[in-house]
């Protein structure tokens, strides 16, 4: 083929015509696809006054959402179907019973389907609330693409998450299968800077039981904060297992912004996957560097939740645009 340079205008319309054809068999995502799509309704308008009242009553839904986008797009893509319920469905799987947000999403989509009934999917409608939820928390405002499609299938069987205690090199893997690599790692994890966890992630890997030594604790947990953790928070009797952690400090526990990474460098990390990504010298230095600059912690923290919310999704006339989230058609 001549090269464009080359080419006449004309001829270079018409090669760029006859690519747009050959890439158009397989839709593409797009800014504002809903666009004129609901009647009179702006259909992100919608989902963001909605994700804003419920911030308003509860802004933990902001880490419910996160987590929510996270175990949906990292399972066969961003394709709604950890929202499926009944026996053998992905939300049945362990990691994620205890996932929440479900009915904020059931909400939404209820509303939308009264405005424009079976145009909006559900995939979409979880990127959306999370991108608003993020920047209602203090995170950066993105622009998401849209126009995914629900899939029409669910199993429990395909979901593979990450274990707490993943090393920095196995959570670089995992997300290495999902096309990210050690620098997008490192900033994905930065959405433990909101939400929490439970006692029960923490007492036998890291208070009570290090590395199986029965009593042991972490040497890699700064010593003052293991024994706040033992005294106050995650005291070694079996009643505390579900008491709550916060994954970053306490008044920084729904605002997403780049403290996490401070905490780290201070060996404050909660889970052993968090602190492993400043123990490793392979991964430190992103940590230091993300630490020290809020303002690339908001731009890369955008730009690798807009990279998650495109892994595998399904587009044009692939699966389904169900009419009740948790529901195939
Ligand atoms: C190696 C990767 C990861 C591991 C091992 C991991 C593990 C965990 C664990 C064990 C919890 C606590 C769950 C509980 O006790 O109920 C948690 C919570 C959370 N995770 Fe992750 N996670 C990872 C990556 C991510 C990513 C990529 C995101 C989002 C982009 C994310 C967002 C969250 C949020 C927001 C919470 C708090 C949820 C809440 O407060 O309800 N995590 N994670
Ligand atoms: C507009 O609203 C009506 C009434 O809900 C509905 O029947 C119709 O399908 C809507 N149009 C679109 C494009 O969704
Ligand atoms: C924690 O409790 C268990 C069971 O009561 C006990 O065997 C163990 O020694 C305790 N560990 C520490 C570090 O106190
Ligand atoms: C939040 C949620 O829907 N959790 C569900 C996870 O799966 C278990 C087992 O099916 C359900 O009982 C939970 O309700």
């Amino acid at each position: 083929m001549a090269s464009a340079a080359r080419m006449s205008a004309p001829a270079l319309m018409v090669t760029l015509a006859v690519l747009a054809l050959v890439a158009g068999g397989r839709a593409q995502l797009q800014y504002g696809f809903y666009k004129g799509k609901c009647n009179a309704s702006d259909v992100e308008a919608v989902v963001q006054s909605l994700v804003k009242a419920r911030f308003a009553r509860e802004a933990a839904i902001v880490a419910y959402l996160l987590r929510l986008q996270f175990h949906e797009c990292a399972v066969n893509g961003c394709d709604g179907s950890l929202l499926i319920d009944g026996p053998g469905t992905e939300k049945t799987a362990p990691p994620n019973l205890s996932v929440k947000g479900y009915d904020l999403i059931a909400t939404i989509k209820a509303e939308l389907e009264k405005k424009c009934p079976g145009v909006v999917s559900c995939s979409d409608i979880e990127i959306l609330a999370t991108r608003d939820a993020v920047a209602l928390a203090g995170g950066p405002p993105y622009a998401v693409r849209t126009g995914r499609r629900d899939r029409r299938q669910s199993r429990a069987y395909d979901v593979k998450l990450p274990g707490a205690d993943y090393t920095a090199a196995q959570a670089v893997a995992y997300y290495t299968r999902l096309g990210m690599n050690a620098y997008d790692t490192v900033v994905l994890l930065g959405a433990h800077t909101v939400g929490a966890t439970h006692c029960s992630a923490i007492k036998n890997s890291r208070l009570y039981g290090y590395g199986g030594k029965p009593g042991a604790t972490d040497p890699g947990m700064d010593p003052a904060t293991a024994s706040v953790y033992k005294r106050y928070v995650c005291p070694n009797v079996s009643s505390s297992d579900g008491n709550t952690v916060f994954l970053d400090d306490q008044w920084s526990a729904v605002k997403v912004d780049n403290h996490y990474y401070r905490n780290l460098q201070l060996r404050r990390g909660v889970l052993s996957v968090d602190q492993n990504l400043y123990n490793d010298g392979s991964t430190r230095w992103i940590v230091d560097q993300l630490a020290s600059n809020a303002g690339l912690f908001q731009s890369q923290f955008a730009r690798v939740l807009v990279k998650l919310s495109e892994v595998n999704v399904l587009t044009g006339t692939q699966g389904e645009i169900r009419k009740v989230c948790s529901k195939f058609n």
